[in-house]
């Protein structure tokens, strides 16, 4: 049974995008994989956060994952700081990962702006963070949505590197999970750039935690074009925003774009728009009261955190020993 290892930023309100892009094909592979879920604090730092925010959110997404679906019994619920072996494996990745390699990743390019110099030097390594955050499992699948694609590559070329440089074949490949119609969701505001959690504009953004009337209202206010829904999807290469609009609806009503269409061609947008917002509202709904219901009992929450990581730390221990020894560092005390 193939491993799987994914993570998610505590950075703030979690959305649409995080849940159809990942959160909810998290839920459904744990049926028949074992699977570690990982709150990437230490990943959430390469940008500047409010310690009590970062506290907070953490608790919160852990909340948001459980009462999406995910079992911290069977499978393994943590947040990245409490395994040091993430960090240690990292400083190794940082010695295999060549400037050339980091120097070509989008996200940092998008993440640091125009001030690049001024960028933390964590928010450049952050795809060996990554790799490290799989290969400290030898996890082979990971479930992303399509704007970490390039992340993955780098950990594979990574992991191929070393296994090269040191003559071993200690790492396996890793597979991108990318599947569902939800895999870039985009921006309620602007088709071209995806839907985050650091966009300054909320109405850009479904959070999971928006009640029904705040979805509804952020729904009715996304931008559309002034023609009706076409009947099939090849048309949406000009009209960015109306084919976000239908993407989503595709991948909460769980049916395809050119499905969607067949039932909707033709239609204007406002009958479309109260349908949609309709849909999210009964997927969101119950996920945000369980949430809510789990945020009553931070304790609870820790218990969880803490009993997953140190599941976590006994798979990761035995890797990195292995890394270490494989490198040459001398283990005193060790056989
Ligand atoms: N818009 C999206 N559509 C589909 N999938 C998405 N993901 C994020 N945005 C979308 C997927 O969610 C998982 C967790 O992402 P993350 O929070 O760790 O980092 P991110 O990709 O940087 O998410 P955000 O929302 O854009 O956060 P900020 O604004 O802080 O950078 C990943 O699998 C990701 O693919």
């Amino acid at each position: 049974m193939s491993l799987i290892f994914s993570g998610i930023q505590p950075t703030g309100n979690l959305h649409l995008g995080n849940y159809l892009g990942a959160i909810r094909n998290w839920v459904r592979l744990q049926d028949d994989h074992d699977c570690l879920f990982c709150v990437v604090d230490m990943h959430a730092i390469t940008l500047w956060q409010e310690p009590a925010d970062l506290h907070r959110a953490t608790r919160e997404v852990t909340a948001a994952l459980m009462a999406a679906g995910i079992d911290p019994e069977k499978h393994i619920l943590f947040n990245q700081s409490q395994v040091p072996q993430h960090a240690e494996l990292a400083w190794i990745f940082n010695c295999v990962a060549r400037v050339g390699w980091l120097n070509r990743m989008t996200q940092f390019k998008e993440k640091a702006g125009k001030h690049k110099e001024k960028a933390s030097v964590g928010l450049y390594v952050y795809p060996t963070l990554m790799a490290a955050d799989i290969l400290a499992y030898k996890a082979t699948h990971v479930p992303v949505g399509e704007d970490q694609k390039q992340h993955l590559e780098l950990a594979q070329q990574i992991a191929a590197k070393f296994n090269h440089d040191y003559d071993t074949d200690l790492f396996p490949e890793l597979e991108p999970l990318i599947f569902g119609e939800g895999t870039r969701v985009m921006s309620l505001r602007d088709g071209s750039s995806k839907m985050s959690k650091s966009d300054t504009s909320d109405y850009s953004r479904i959070n999971m935690t928006d009640d029904v009337d705040t979805i509804t209202h952020k729904i009715r206010k996304a931008r559309t074009d002034p023609h009706p829904l076409p009947d099939n999807p090849e048309v949406f290469d000009d009209r960015p925003e109306a084919g976000n609009l239908v993407a989503i609806y595709a991948a909460l009503a769980e049916r395809t774009r050119a499905e969607v269409l067949a039932e909707w061609g033709g239609a204007n947008f406002a009958d479309f728009k109260q349908a949609l917002a309709e849909l999210a509202a009964e997927v969101l709904g119950p996920i945000n009261a369980e949430m809510n219901r789990l945020m009553a009992d931070p304790a609870a929450i820790d218990a969880v955190l803490g009993r997953g990581a140190r599941r976590a730390r006994e798979l990761a221990e035995p890797v990195v020993e292995e890394v270490y020894n494989t490198v040459g560092f001398v283990r005193p005390g060790a056989s």
